[in-house]
């Protein structure tokens, strides 16, 4: 169990190309569950190695999209988590959707990013098995900005330039008023 340091811009790891994990090791599923801890820590829907310095293509999901109520009466996020190893894009679907997205490696800064509505990917789980699956909705959202970060590409690549500069700006006021 481990909490790691999140990387954020402008750190140029974040711009690297991550390499496919060669086999599924005890050591990959020990650091996919410091990646849990890290997202789960951050208040994240998702995670991607490289966003705590591992340039291998690796991520991880939980949208935490149902709660339930405990005895105490208090209602808490139930958990839902994913790993995907090596996981690729083999289609998507022409219709596109558009979603208020927001990234870890950039705190507090939404900008809207429209993507494929659906996409079909591939991947391994923890266990080193392939599975291939169609999705939909948040889940596709969230897989395509994974997936975007172990191919360098952030979030803000996908809004216009004036955008980008506008909220990189934000960024950089927001971080010297914390200073
Ligand atoms: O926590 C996150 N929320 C989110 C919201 C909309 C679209 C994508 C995301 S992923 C983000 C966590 C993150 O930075 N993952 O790389
Ligand atoms: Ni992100």
């Amino acid at each position: 169990m481990a909490v790691l340091p999140i990387v954020e811009v402008p750190d140029p790891r974040l711009r690297l190309v991550s390499e496919p994990v060669s086999e599924v090791t005890d050591a990959v599923r020990a650091f996919v569950g410091d990646m849990f801890d890290t997202m789960y820590a951050a208040h994240g829907i998702g995670l991607a190695a490289i966003q705590v310095g591992v340039a291998q293509r690796i991520l991880v999901i939980d949208l935490q999209d149902r709660e339930e109520t405990g005895e105490d009466g208090e209602t808490r996020p139930v958990r839902n988590p994913h790993a995907y190893i090596n996981p690729e894009i083999v289609a998507v679907s022409e219709e596109t959707s558009s979603y208020n997205e927001g990234c870890l490696s950039i705190p507090e800064q939404y900008a809207d990013v429209t993507r494929p509505a659906r996409c079909t990917v591939r991947w391994l789980d923890e266990q080193g098995a392939a599975h291939e699956e169609e999705l939909s909705g948040l889940l596709a959202t969230c897989m395509q900005h994974e997936i975007d970060h172990l191919n360098g590409v952030l979030f803000v690549d996908h809004i216009s330039r004036l955008k980008r500069q506008m909220l990189l700006k934000k960024l950089d006021k927001a971080r010297k008023g914390a200073a």
